[in-house]
């Protein structure tokens, strides 16, 4: 059998669970999660890598309306991984309120052309099962096929994952070589991972509109000493969420330091110093060179 290898978009509403399917798939927490809609900003890669081919997982900002600032970012982000993906996923929570929302997804992920399947997702949520059925004919109405899963219920259940590996392996196209080198199972680098893992913990600790206002950036990684150490800065848009994201007596922003020091001492495998800042740049997803630097870019509009 010939090699195959390509890209696979993720599409889906926001908070449909398409960073939660993506860290399950790849065995790896690559794409931070929260319980709010709108988490994931840029797209992240993840790879799986077999003998037989890889498929490189896109995972992209759930789908918004919009033209301007951050949101209109990730409006065009999300258009951009459907067109420059070999194949796509459209990720359908049974736990999604309205259906149409639902179809809106799969009408745009099976009008792309290309081949593509139907992830229902959240399936363990048994107060919302009669959905699945619902869910599996709008799929199979559009010519695609259906899948269901959990990620949440299949988390150590290899072969669950497995199984739908194989499947979107074989979506993917003919290719002489992979893609990205078969050890890596993502091509962010450490110092990205830990803005990001910042602003999950922002995301998880923080509330109203205080989360979706606020970015994370790395002022200085330091590894010249024993301890690695990390200084980044948090980004908000007005003066007064401050006092907000810091909180009395410094409360919040030492439990999000302590929560963001943890994760990312799991994932660098030794202890590490972090220092957390919290400045206001009002209205900064309004300017370009802040938005750049942040990453919320289209790559091709460099
Ligand atoms: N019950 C249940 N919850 C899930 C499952 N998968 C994800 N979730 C939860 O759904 C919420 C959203 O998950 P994410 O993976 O961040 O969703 P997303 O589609 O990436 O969201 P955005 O990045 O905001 O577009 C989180 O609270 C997850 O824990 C699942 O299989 N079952
Ligand atoms: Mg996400």
């Amino acid at each position: 059998m010939s090699y195959k290898a390509g890209f696979l978009g993720l599409i889906g509403q926001p908070n449909a669970g398409k960073s939660t399917l993506m860290n399950f798939l790849v065995d790896e927490k690559v794409s931070i999660v929260s319980a709010k809609p709108q988490t994931t900003r840029r797209r992240i890669l993840g790879i799986w890598s077999t003998e037989k081919g890889q498929v490189v997982f896109v995972d992209a900002p759930g789908l918004i309306n919009s033209d301007s600032g951050l949101n209109g970012f990730l409006h065009q982000e999300a258009k951009d991984v459907i067109a420059n993906s070999d194949a796509l996923l459209a990720i359908l929570s049974i736990d999604e309120a309205k259906a149409e929302d639902n179809e809106k997804v799969i009408d745009m992920v099976a009008s792309s052309g290309k081949p593509w399947i139907g992830v229902i997702t959240k399936v363990d949520i048994e107060e919302k099962a009669h959905r699945i059925m619902i869910l599996k004919k709008m799929i199979e109405d559009r010519g695609g096929k259906a899948l269901s899963t959990s990620a949440t219920k299949y988390k150590d259940d290899i072969e669950e994952r497995e199984a739908m590996l194989i499947e979107f392996l074989e979506l993917m196209p003919e290719s002489p070589a992979p893609l990205y080198d078969a050890e890596l199972f993502t091509n962010e680098n450490i110092r990205d991972m830990a803005s990001e893992i910042i602003r999950e913990k922002c995301f998880e600790n923080l509330h109203h509109e205080i989360p979706y206002n606020l970015a994370v950036r790395i002022i200085k990684f330091d590894e010249s000493g024993p301890l690695p150490k990390i200084y980044a800065e948090i980004i908000v848009s007005k003066e007064s969420h401050k006092a907000i994201v810091i909180g009395k007596g410094a409360t919040v922003i030492k439990k999000i330091g302590m929560d963001a020091r943890k994760e990312l001492e799991k994932v660098m495998d030794e202890k590490v110093f972090l220092d957390l800042n919290v400045t206001a740049k009002p209205e900064w997803f309004g300017n370009k060179r802040i938005m750049k630097e942040l990453g919320y870019v289209i790559e091709s509009e460099d």
